[in-house]
């Protein structure tokens, strides 16, 4: 059985058996199947597409969903728990999962019609369909209302113009999840399948971070769509935003896994590194750097736990995950960055592991709502004011 902790308070016994067994069934499959070679899909920039199969078989995706669209019906612990494993992986890895499920399955599933569903969500279950989710554009990151993505009604069907930028699983996807303004109204959502004239993809190539997974721009250019191809459910930005939530609890669980796996790696190398004639593990500072590490991975595994048992019990207000998701990805940010440091010369290399996740924790610490922006969710639902944006701007949503 792979590595599952640090476990240092015995959070364990806080779990069910098949929470227990679900986290340890994707742990035997990143330790076997990931770790072996995701160092070297980082380091050329590829994902590692063979996998996606074996996850579907493994009910990795959707599995939150009933069983007659695909899923398992897990538990939303167990679902954090699968986050957290595959993010142990590599953070590429565990958001190629969240936007299959959190994000492109959920929107279908939540504001699709009964024919979107049945047409995707089984299929999209089994990895047999990716999606992808293309909400922010070069110009509307933070502040996705400023949309500049058009849907102009045309007869009984609609005309979509536009660009969305960062868009994970952009080229690899067989559905888009787009979100763009209707003329003088609401954002509205459509399912843009690949190959529609029109509609194109094209990765970013120059990235540092997350390298081990595909970003895309995505180009809407007179995208003609018939109405069944709108997310009837969906009025407004408080549609994306729903979806967003999904996505941000897997993220707070799921970086608890990469700062584990920099936890377990630091602890090992330092036990094992000679300098001055002993372990440098013996030395007070270096004591210090990992006591640091285990309590911020640990109040961050607690974090995510009651984040998962409120949502099961179906009291989880966004604001709540917002905090988790803020303080969580900071916290393995920062575990990372001491892991980095503990490793010295060899830290910087991709031989070892702690410089891989640091570098990708830059993004998940940014993306689904920076630092800042989560910073503005929760000061807005302790006092009440809203700190966004600029006194007298225009209400748009
Ligand atoms: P605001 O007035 O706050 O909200 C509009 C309506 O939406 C509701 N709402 C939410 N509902 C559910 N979950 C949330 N998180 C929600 N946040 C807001 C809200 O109650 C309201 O409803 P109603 O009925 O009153 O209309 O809208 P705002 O324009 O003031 O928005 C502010 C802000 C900053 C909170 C929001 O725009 C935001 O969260 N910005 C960050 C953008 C972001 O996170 N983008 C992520 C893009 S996707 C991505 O990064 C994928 S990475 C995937 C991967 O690879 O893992
Ligand atoms: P900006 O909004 O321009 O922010 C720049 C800086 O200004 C940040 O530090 C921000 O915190 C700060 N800032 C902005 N407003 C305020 C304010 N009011 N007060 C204080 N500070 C503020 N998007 C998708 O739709 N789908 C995806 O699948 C997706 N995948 C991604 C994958 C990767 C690898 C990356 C890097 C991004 C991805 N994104 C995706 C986009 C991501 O959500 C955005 O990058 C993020 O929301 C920030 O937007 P921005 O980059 O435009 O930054």
């Amino acid at each position: 059985m792979p590595e599952t902790g640090p476990d240092y308070l015995q959070i364990e016994r806080l779990l069910t058996d098949d929470e227990r067994s679900i986290r340890n069934l994707v742990a035997e499959f990143v330790a076997a199947e990931v770790a072996p070679s995701i160092g070297r899909h980082w380091q050329e920039g590829t994902f590692p597409m063979a996998l996606v199969a074996q996850m579907g078989e493994l009910g990795i995706f959707g599995p939150t969903l009933p069983q007659e669209y695909g899923g398992a019906g897990i538990s939303d612990v167990a679902y954090g728990l699968i986050m957290q494993e595959l993010e142990r992986g590599d953070s590429g890895l565990r958001s190629f999962a969240s936007v299959q499920s959190a994000l492109s399955m959920y929107a279908i599933w939540r504001f699709g019609s009964e024919a979107q569903r049945r047409r995707w969500l089984p299929k999209m279950a089994k990895g047999q369909a990716i999606g992808c989710f293309g909400l922010t554009e070069p110009d509307a990151g933070s502040d996705p209302g400023a949309m500049t993505t058009r849907a102009q009604r045309d007869g009984g069907g609609w005309v979509l113009n536009g660009v969305k930028r960062w868009i994970t699983n952009g080229t690899l996807a067989d559905v888009a999840v787009v979100w763009a303004r209707e003329e003088g109204g609401a954002i509205l959502g459509f399912l843009v399948e690949r190959g529609t004239e029109g509609f194109s993809a094209e990765d970013v190539h120059t990235k540092a971070s997350m390298r081990a997974s595909h970003t895309s721009d995505l180009m809407l250019d007179t995208v003609r769509l018939s109405d069944d191809a709108r997310l009837p459910e969906a009025k407004g930005l408080g549609a994306p935003l729903a979806c967003l939530t999904q996505a941000r609890f897997g993220i707070a669980c799921g970086v608890v896994g990469a700062a584990m796996d920099c936890f377990n790696e630091a602890l090992a190398y330092t036990g094992q590194r000679i300098a001055f004639g002993h372990p440098i593990a013996g030395t007070q500072l270096v004591q210090e750097h990992l006591v640091d590490m285990l309590s911020r991975l640990t109040a961050a595994q607690l974090t995510a736990l009651q984040l998962g048992r409120l949502k099961e019990a179906g009291e989880l207000r966004y604001a709540q995950v917002s905090l988790a998701k803020r303080n969580n990805t900071r916290a393995a940010l920062e575990v990372a960055r001491i892991g980095r440091e503990l490793l010295g010369g060899n830290g910087i290399t991709t031989e070892y592991r702690a410089i891989r996740h640091m570098a990708n924790l830059e993004t998940v610490d940014t993306y689904e709502g920076t630092y800042e922006i989560h910073t503005l969710i929760v000061g807005r639902d302790l006092t009440g004011l809203d700190a966004f944006r600029a006194p007298g701007a225009a209400e748009r949503n």
